[in-house]
Parts: C-alpha cells; structure tokens; sequence
C-alpha cells in the first residue's frame, strides 16, 4: 500500500483481489465494550457471521505502527487480552500510530480505516452520540462528525442507550446524517427495540439499503448512512427494566468524576453487572445480528454498483 501505513490482512486482500464483499469491524467493543474471555468469543462469532453470510471480515485495530485491517487469528486473541490499549477516534489514530502503541479503534476510526481499504460497510454494536447531560458537559462522540463526512454505511442497533436519544437523532439530522430504521418505523435504543421515538427513515431490506448507498454516492454527497437494526426480539430487555439501571450507572459515573473518553466503557461495565450480565448477552446477540445485514449490504453493493 504506498506510503500508507495500511496493512490488509490475507483474506481481506484476497478478497480486495477479486472484488469480493468486506465488511469493517471496530475493536473498541472488544477492548473497551466487552469483558475477557467474552470479548474474543464474540469477536470471533462475529467474523463467522460475515463469512457465512458470504462476505469477508475485516476487524481494525493499529498495532505495531499499522493501521491493520484484517487480523489474523493470533493478533486478534492478543489484542482481546491486552489492557493498555488506546481508545482511537479521528484525533488520535495518526498520534498512535507514530507512538507505536496498540489501539482499539472507535466507529469513528473504523469509518477512517474502511474508507482507506476501499470498504463500504461497516458492523458495530451501537454507535457513540450525544450523552446526557450535553448542555454541560459538551459530551458528544465524535462518531457523529465521522457519519457527516466518510462515505461508509454502518450498521449499529441504534445509538447505546445510555444517551440522549432525542439529542443525537436532531444532530445527526443538523448533520445530515441518514438515520434508516429496518423493518420497523421506531428508532432501536441498543438493547431495547424500542425508544419511543420514530425513526427519520425506514427501509425494510438490505437491497434498499445499499441502492440509497451507491445513490449517495452518485450525488457524490460524501458522509456515510447509520442503518439501525433493532436487537433481535429474543434478546432484548424492555426499555422499563434497562432505563432505572443506566440512570444509577450515570449517578455512580458523575459521583466518580468519570469524563470523556472513559464514560462510555465505564457505563457499559457498569451494566454488565448491575443486570448480571443481560446487558452483555444482548450486547452480543445484537452485534451478530448487525454483522449478518451488513454482510448482506456489502453483497448487495457488490451486485448492483
Ligand atoms: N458499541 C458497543 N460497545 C462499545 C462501543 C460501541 O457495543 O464499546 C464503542 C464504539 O467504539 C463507539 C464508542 O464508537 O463506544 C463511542 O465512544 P464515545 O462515546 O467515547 O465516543
Ligand atoms: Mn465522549
């Protein structure tokens, strides 16, 4: 790759070769989002989700001074068990790579990754947004700005829902962001189906969903598509049961002095445990459940572009 510190894994370039389908995933789900050993199951789980849905599985994370993307087996299991891992967003993806340091790479930094690679489509559990409390603490991921301006389609449950839900659809909307619900007119709330609140859009297929992407393109209007999948029925927790558990995790993440880039993974955490472990299980089914559509947006990309 030039002079870019790009560094495509073996399937992942095979799969460039012949021009099959990839899809992008993160890695701050697996070293900030999830637990050890649940993390490299899932991680693993998820790539087999690409693969049998006929695309190919291309995880990001910058290790050694690379930008990887497509990790071998040994090099995803190290990175599951690391603990002195930087959290990449847009602003510190080039400081990591030059520091030689390992780092898990946010939506944000895997939209930079895909978009490098020639990938346009991305699967993720639930992307960042504006957090509660905004107005004060001016807390809103940078995962928004990224959706605004690299063409890449990804595929979250909706935004976590330890955020301001109605304040990150009205940014992505100032933002213009595509916001596409599947098969339902609600905007999904990460482990809850539903939040109340509707979508601006809907569309009820991944062939849709990658015609609105080529689209985009054609207007060459820039900027990617959130496509939110809702978590599968069976593994979901009504929002009633999550809601008073993520208001205790926010009162325990203030009275700690929690800020910035460690709020996110602090919730998570928290919840994992305030539900025993429910939170991880729908965590879980949800991000196979996103990889099995954005395999079949990136085929469908493929046979239509
Ligand atoms: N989805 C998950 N677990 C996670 C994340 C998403 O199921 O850990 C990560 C993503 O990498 C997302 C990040 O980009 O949380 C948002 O962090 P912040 O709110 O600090 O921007
Ligand atoms: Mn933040």
């Amino acid at each position: 790759m030039t002079d870019l510190p790009l560094c495509l894994g073996t399937e992942v370039a095979r799969a460039r070769g012949r021009g099959a389908p990839i899809v992008a995933l993160e890695s701050t789900i697996i070293t900030h989002g999830m637990p050890w050993p649940q993390n490299l199951e899932t991680a693993r789980q998820v790539e087999d989700e690409i693969r049998a849905a006929g695309a190919v599985p291309a995880t990001v994370a910058v290790m050694g001074g690379r930008l990887n993307v497509g990790l071998e087996a040994a090099a995803l299991e190290s990175l599951a068990r690391a603990t002195d891992v930087m959290k990449l967003s847009r602003a510190d993806l080039a400081a990591c790579l030059v520091s030689g340091r390992t780092g898990a790479t946010t939506v944000a930094a895997t939209m930079i990754a895909a978009h490098l690679a020639g990938i346009a489509v991305f699967a993720t559990g639930g992307i960042g947004g504006v957090h509660r409390g905004a107005e004060q603490s001016f807390d809103i991921s940078a995962d928004l700005g990224e959706l605004a301006r690299t063409p890449v389609t990804v595929v979250a449950a909706g935004a976590k829902a330890i955020l301001d839900l109605p304040k990150t659809l009205e940014v992505l909307e100032t933002l213009g962001v595509p916001v596409i619900a599947v098969g339902q007119d609600e905007f999904p709330a990460f482990w809850s189906r539903r939040s109340g609140l509707r979508a601006p859009l809907r569309m009820d297929s991944a062939a849709q969903i990658a015609a609105a992407h080529l689209m985009r393109a054609r207007l060459g209007l820039g900027g990617g598509q959130l496509v939110a999948n809702p978590v599968p029925a069976e593994a979901e927790i009504p929002p009633e049961r999550i809601q008073p558990l993520v208001g205790q995790a926010l009162r325990e993440a203030a009275d700690q002095g929690i800020a910035a880039k460690a709020v996110t993974p602090f919730l998570l955490a928290r919840l994992h445990a305030l539900t025993g472990g429910e939170t991880l299980a729908a965590n879980i089914a949800l991000v196979r459940n996103n990889a099995r559509l954005a395999a079949a947006i990136a085929r469908e990309i493929r046979r239509q572009g």
